[in-house]
């Protein structure tokens, strides 16, 4: 052992303390030495900081003994690259993961305050889109909470995700400005920055030992400022790191090497190079060809394996042990440069052979694929990404080259399949494919779903499934229940408790013990009462907030995800209109009251999710206002849907919609966290939903709609969405009112594009899968009525998802795809704790 590892830290006062007196007056500490005010002036936003900082001095020593921990060479660490890291609020799931929650609440509220206030004042950092970004989060709280050895790479953008607010039932976007009252949950370390290059060009020489080397000449130099945050798993010392990347100007670089008294050159610099990380690009699909998204990428990436590589060396380590030190995972395509610059480093700057560095690499990736939307596969058009990496454009040729000539051996010359599985898309316009890099520099490709996993060997990785088998797995998604069930529903978690005892936290296979209680009167009387208790808060807080009244009695009918036209929200708004028109057909006929919640951000530019947003409030205002109807259908669209104000909706829902066109959804997590909390799903065939379906148990599975096949005969039949239009009068009927102009104040222009896409294209084939969701929805209706039925089907799903956790998810890809073991950290204490 060395020093380092066998000596305490010595630190002058002791933060650690946990005594409710102790923790008080830490915050009364905070509140003075930190934020600068006294009680009597300080606002609730200067409380939370300072409670925020007491908390994270508390959780000081695990970080840094889990740091000092993973420096030991022999460690193996897993490192998580993903362009996207959507945490959610650090304080409460902190307080949950660190056993204090019951502590610091009488604390503060010895101090006159509530607990909840101050958690509300939390600004999310909102550094991603949806799905791929929230799974990062959850992984990196499973890996903490397995005590696994983990670095997360990523950018800090200083505005992600849009706010959204609706003006006229239209979606306006706000900008994101997370950081304007400060982050108490990072520390900056300038001391770790490193230099990324961009543009110039390339040049060969000779080293001092003959050997033929290329030098790179950058046009221009970024500096990359890590940002670390700490990630502590439940019950266990081990605190992780989230390592974000700012982008700042290289000072030398411009101010002295190049543009020696250019001062206004340099600060163009200075705002060029910040404008790197300023903004998360708000689109769930990629954007073909825009440059500064390839700097993004570029930059984080590159500042994550330099970091690695210094990480690697400044334990003593050899770079062609490399991948025993980490095991990297590229989280998509966006950083699957990273293949490229990992060769770049190994063999340009620590001069390994090209063949050394290629094992390392190839031991070192593992590669998850999120999507088979032909439209989100990323590729770069060859000039931009010549232009701006031309180093290494010239590796991916190299790479490209060694690659085919292997394959051409498998597939005995057959060009075609050598044209289709180049790293370079030659067909028209040339472009350099992401994923085909990611693949051929990667040991193991995953897909995220069993029948996603299954897709991507049939379909758009098929070649590559021809040639290398043996590189495919699947990982199914998961969820952390920390977040997702013990903090966001306490009632539910409370009662699971009592029955259970706590192990189901940590092993949520243990929820299988609810089964025995399915049938049990009591124990659905109060799950029943838990659930309506949740309702009521929801109900609460949307009369509040929007000025709605809703029945907390009603079925509360889900759907809270990005808007997209695969994800169908326009044919849940079918079924409400359908629903509209049979009441005012027959307005004493006998239907189950329903409350439809929406929740959900468009991209900006994508104008059809957009007017789906707008159909949705349109919808909305008529209904909720027409007396006729109001008491038994309503209609919200709650706004700015993130994961703070997803929380209170999991546990709120009854039924969860599900319902993308098979095929399209690669595996949905939302769809997970619903059912945890209790909720029937009305579903299709598609990602997750196939497994949580086979999980729960047909019987308490709302299932409708084609099949994947089902699709693609229809597709490959001809389909012809006006044939189902005019054969389907109720459909008819729903259609023509959105035409009419009745939802649009008799504008019918309005809502023509959707109405015309749906009639005359339909490519998620809304009008095909119509009437068996609509059948599907009146079973759905009649078995709420069904009470004990409903209430055991509830438990059922809680019960049969412990597969769903984001720990059985983690474990798999150790095992499977990382070969890392769990270490745990022990805590030194520095100074004598407290009493
Ligand atoms: C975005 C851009 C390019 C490629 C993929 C994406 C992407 C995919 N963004 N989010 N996803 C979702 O990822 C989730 C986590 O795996 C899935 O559950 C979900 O089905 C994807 O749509």
């Amino acid at each position: 052992m060395t020093t380092e590892q066998t000596q305490s830290i010595q630190v002058e006062d002791d933060r650690s303390g946990l005594g409710i007196e102790t923790l008080r007056r830490a915050i009364a500490d905070n509140l003075f030495y930190l934020q600068g005010k006294w009680p009597e002036i300080a606002t609730l936003n200067d409380f939370y900081m300072a409670l925020a900082n007491t908390v994270r001095d508390r959780l000081m020593p695990r970080w840094l003994n889990t740091i000092r921990n993973y420096r030991r060479s022999e460690v193996r660490v897993v490192a998580y690259l993903s362009a996207e890291f959507l945490l959610g609020p650090h304080l409460g799931i902190k307080l949950i993961n660190l056993g204090i929650e019951e502590l610091v609440r009488q604390a503060v509220a010895d101090s006159g305050l509530a607990l909840e206030d101050l958690l509300a004042q939390e600004e999310e950092p909102g550094l991603g889109n949806g799905g791929l970004g929230r799974l990062a989060a959850c992984y990196m709280e499973s890996l903490a909470t397995l005590e696994i050895p983990a670095i997360g790479y990523g950018i800090r953008y200083e505005f992600g995700i849009f706010d959204q607010e609706l003006r006229d039932g239209w979606q306006v976007e706000v900008t994101d400005k997370w950081l304007q009252y400060g982050n108490p949950w990072e520390i900056p370390r300038p001391e770790s920055a490193v230099m990324v290059r961009f543009g110039g060009r390339t040049e060969a020489y000779t080293d001092d030992e003959g050997a033929y080397r290329v030098r790179w000449i950058p046009a221009r130099v970024v500096k990359g400022v890590p940002y670390d945050t700490p990630i502590v798993g439940y019950y266990v010392n081990t605190t992780n790191t989230l390592r974000l990347w700012r982008a700042e100007a290289a000072e030398s670089f411009n101010f002295q090497a190049f543009n020696q008294g250019d001062y206004y050159g340099a600060v163009d610099q200075k705002i060029y190079s910040e404008n790197l990380t300023k903004v998360l690009y708000p689109n769930d699909e990629p954007l073909q060809g825009k440059q500064l998204r390839l700097e993004q990428q570029y930059f984080f990436v590159s500042c994550a394996l330099q970091d690695m590589i210094r990480l690697h060396r400044g334990a003593g380590g050899d770079l062609r042990q490399f991948h025993q030190k980490f095991a990297v995972q590229l989280n998509d395509t966006h950083p699957a440069v990273a293949v490229a610059e990992l060769m770049r480093l190994l063999v340009d700057e620590h001069r390994l052979p090209w063949d050394a560095a290629w094992e390392v690499s190839q031991s070192t990736f593992g590669f998850t694929n999120h999507t088979l939307l032909p439209e989100a596969l990323e590729k770069w058009p060859l000039p931009l990404f010549g232009s701006l990496l031309p180093r290494h454009l010239e590796i991916i040729y190299e790479i490209n080259q060694r690659f085919l000539d292997q394959a051409r051996v498998h597939f005995l010359g057959d060009s075609q399949k050598l044209a289709q599985l180049s790293l370079i898309d030659e067909s028209g316009e040339r472009y350099v494919r992401m994923a085909h890099l990611a693949c051929v520099g990667s040991h193991a490709i995953n897909g995220v779903a069993e029948l996603h996993s299954e897709l991507l060997k049939q379909t758009v990785l098929k070649d590559f499934y021809q040639l290398w088998p043996q590189k495919f797995q699947n990982k199914t998604n998961g969820v952390t229940p920390r977040r997702w069930l013990l903090l966001c529903n306490p009632r539910l978690s409370q009662l699971i408790t009592e029955h259970i005892g706590t192990d189901w936290v940590c092993q949520l296979e243990q929820l299988r013990q609810l089964e025995a209680y399915a049938e049990d009167r009591e124990f659905q009387r109060q799950w029943r009462q838990i659930k309506r208790a949740v309702k009521q808060d929801l109900a609460d807080h949307i009369q509040q907030t929007l000025n709605i009244a809703i029945n907390p009695d009603s079925l509360f009918d889900i759907q809270v995800k990005r808007i997209h036209e695969y994800k169908r929200q326009h044919l849940n708004v079918l079924h409400i209109i359908t629903l509209y028109n049979r009441i005012r057909r027959n307005p004493d006929i006998d239907i189950v009251p329903r409350t439809f919640i929406f929740g959900g951000k468009a991209a900006p530019g994508y104008i059809m999710a957009k007017l789906m947003i707008k159909v949705i409030t349109s919808v909305a205002e008529v209904v909720n206002n027409d007396p006729q109807v109001c008491d038994r259908i309503k209609v919200v669209f709650l706004p700015d849907y993130n994961v703070t104000n997803s929380q209170p909706v999991y546990p709120a829902a009854d039924l969860s919609e599900q319902i993308s066109t098979a095929g399209k959804e690669a595996s949905g997590t939302g769809n997970m966290k619903f059912s945890l909390n209790g909720a029937l799903t009305i579903g299709t065939l598609d990602g997750a939903n196939v497994e949580i379906r086979q999980a729960v148990g047909a019987e308490n599975f709302f299932l409708f709609g084609l099949t994947i096949e089902e699709v693609q005969q229809l597709q490959e039949s001809g389909y012809n969405p006006w044939d189902y239009y005019n054969r389907t009068p109720d459909l008819k009927e729903a259609i023509n009112l959105i035409n009419s102009g009745f939802f649009s104040h008799g504008n019918r222009e309005l809502f023509k594009p959707l109405v015309d896409s749906l009639v005359y294209d339909d490519p998620y084939l809304l009008l095909a899968d119509y009437s068996a969701y609509i059948d599907c929805q009146d079973t759905v209706g009649q078995r709420f009525r069904e009470t004990d039925t409903w209430t055991r089907m509830s438990i059922l799903n809680s019960a049969r998802m412990g597969y769903f956790s984001s720990d059985r998810a983690i474990r798999e890809y150790c095992q499977d795809i990382w070969h890392v073991t769990p270490i745990s950290v022990q805590l030194k204490p520095y100074v004598q704790a407290d009493a």
